[in-house]
């Protein structure tokens, strides 16, 4: 695949495709592209390392708790994984591993980041400008930054006066020596359940500061022994086979989100017996018990949440948090606690889709403003009035129960096709949704959600604060993938623009090295 080229327009740099991020969606969008002949492509990466998610969490326990074989691409087996649920560290290694194997390197533009993207209206082109001045211009933009970028810190009084350290997970610093330390712990999401068991063993004290209690799942984590490996290595199709096996039974967990009580109540049974088995304090016990069905908050999984928690030398305060004061952490009761070191285990801005950047099109049509209600959009990956502009891990493509690697190759196989059938040029320069099937297809969804324990009363990420889902999709991984192989394209308006810019073809030659700045 071509890279991109310097002019005609100016000094834009002009490409075919520029993908926005290099994590997961953008590698799985920049590769399936690159096997459709589908160039120049750019992949604008903010950071000076791709990984997205995996480069940013280097949390104690970052880990995954989907299983590998599944958290990879089906089209990038990895034989070699190291264990059932990988770290951190193997799964940003795989990631490298992809690119370096499928060339995707060169593309990245490493070190930029989006200002604002705005559609011309009459050439058919997107221009994006660059933080810290220059642009990039292209026919199509794919934004693959994912629903779990821009970390949420909540603004509590007093926050600078704290004198110790205070961070949030997903900004873990390096070298961070917590043994000894008096610990504070605001949040008790996936991100939490996975480090707090790591430093608690060593902190003087950790006190966990805990607003909505979890469903904690068993974790079946475990080594995969030598000869398995061997045999993954030895044989694509056993570890196809492995692979389905898995899928096959995250699928069946989405049971619980859905309509059928019975796999909820018995979900939740098993629950608190594994807590009331680990947790002998009464007190403690109430605390930690939901009043909320599993699954309207992520479930977490984990085998020592519980154990951790039980511990001598951690408490669980349920009390909101106050204020912050130079020596610890002030609650509504008015109590103190002292803390060395404050840590955010406060989540992610994931409805806040596609923030800070200002993405602009036909009309001058503000994404902002088209989603003043909450982010919608076409099949999670194309938004009417904005021509040519598709997204991975968009509106209600998150799941709660199976892998979003899976889900990402499933939008990128459309999204390629939608391109295919844009770029054959019989049909015009720009394609966009039309505005009743978007509506259409979001009708449906919303009946669709209505039915799941995500309109249950529960806060999550997972919708915006009055309370409509705007992250998750509303069935089974696989009928995602049924929906999206069968769907139209008729669905898509094709139009010529005014002024439609020269076509790039795949071969034109290169003038900027895509990986030098
Ligand atoms: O964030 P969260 P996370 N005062 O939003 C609490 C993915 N992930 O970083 O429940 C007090 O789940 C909030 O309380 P409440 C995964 O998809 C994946 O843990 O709103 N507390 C909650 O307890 C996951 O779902 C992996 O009442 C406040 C916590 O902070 C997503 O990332 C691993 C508060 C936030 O939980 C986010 O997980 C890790 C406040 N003002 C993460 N504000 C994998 O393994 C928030 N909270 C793939």
């Amino acid at each position: 695949m071509a890279a991109m080229s310097s002019g005609p327009e100016g000094d834009a740099t002009r490409v075919k495709v520029a993908i926005i991020g290099a994590g997961f969606g953008g590698l799985c969008m920049a590769i399936q592209l690159d096997r459709a002949g589908i160039g120049p492509v750019v992949i604008i990466e903010k950071h000076a390392q791709l990984g997205g998610t995996w480069r940013d969490n280097t949390y104690p326990g970052a880990g995954c708790d989907v299983p590998s074989h599944l958290y990879s691409f089906s089209f990038a087996p990895n034989p070699d994984w190291s264990r059932t649920y990988a770290r951190q560290s193997e799964i940003l290694a795989y990631m490298e591993a992809v690119a370096d194997r499928f060339d995707i390197r060169r593309l990245i533009r490493f070190n930029t980041e989006v200002a604002e993207a705005r559609f011309d209206d009459d050439r058919g082109l997107w221009l994006i400008d660059v933080v810290g001045g220059g642009r990039i211009d292209a026919e199509v933009v794919i934004s693959a930054t994912g629903q779990l970028d821009h970390p949420a810190v909540p603004d509590l009084p007093g926050q600078e006066s704290f004198a110790g350290p205070r961070f949030h997970s997903a900004r873990w610093p390096d070298g961070l020596d917590l043994a000894g330390k008096r610990i504070g712990v605001i949040g008790n999401g996936s991100s939490a359940v996975q480090f707090v068991p790591e430093i608690a063993a060593d902190a003087a004290r950790l006190v966990l500061f805990q607003r909505t209690p979890a469903w904690v799942s068993p974790k079946p984590d475990r080594a995969y022994t030598d000869a398995e490996i061997a045999r993954f290595r030895r044989s694509p199709t056993a570890m196809k086979l492995h692979r389905a096996k898995i899928f096959l039974g995250l699928e069946k967990n989405f049971l619980v989100f859905g309509r059928a009580r019975f796999a909820r109540e018995q979900f939740q049974k098993q629950a608190l017996a594994i807590m009331r088995r680990h947790i002998a304090d009464p007190e403690l016990r109430r605390r930690l018990t939901p009043d909320y069905p599993a699954g309207c908050k992520r479930i977490v999984l984990s085998n020592d949440w519980y154990p951790t928690l039980a511990r001598p030398n951690v408490e669980v305060v349920t009390r909101r948090v106050a204020a912050l004061r130079p020596g610890g952490v002030e609650t509504v009761d008015g109590a103190r606690h002292d803390l060395d070191v404050l840590i955010y285990a406060t989540g992610f801005r994931a409805t806040e889709f596609l923030q800070p950047m200002k993405i602009t099109g036909r009309g001058g049509l503000d994404l902002n403003d088209a989603w003043s209600e909450g982010a919608e959009a076409h099949r999670g990956v194309a938004v009417s009035g904005f021509p040519n502009f598709f997204m991975l891990f968009g509106p209600n493509t998150s799941l709660g129960h199976n892998s979003i690697i899976f889900m990402h190759e499933v939008q990128a196989t459309y999204i390629t096709r939608c391109l295919k059938r844009l770029f054959q040029g019989r049909r015009g320069q720009v394609m966009e949704v039309k505005a009743q099937a978007m509506a259409a297809y979001n009708r449906g969804l919303r009946a669709a959600l209505d039915r799941t324990v995500w309109a249950g009363s529960c806060n999550s990420w997972y919708k915006t604060a009055d309370g409509r889902v705007t992250a998750q999709w509303s069935s089974f991984a696989s009928r995602y993938w049924w929906a999206m192989r069968s769907a139209s394209l008729d669905e898509y308006a094709f139009t010529t623009c005014d002024a439609p810019v020269r076509a790039l073809s795949q071969s034109q030659a290169l003038t900027t090295p895509a990986g030098a700045s």
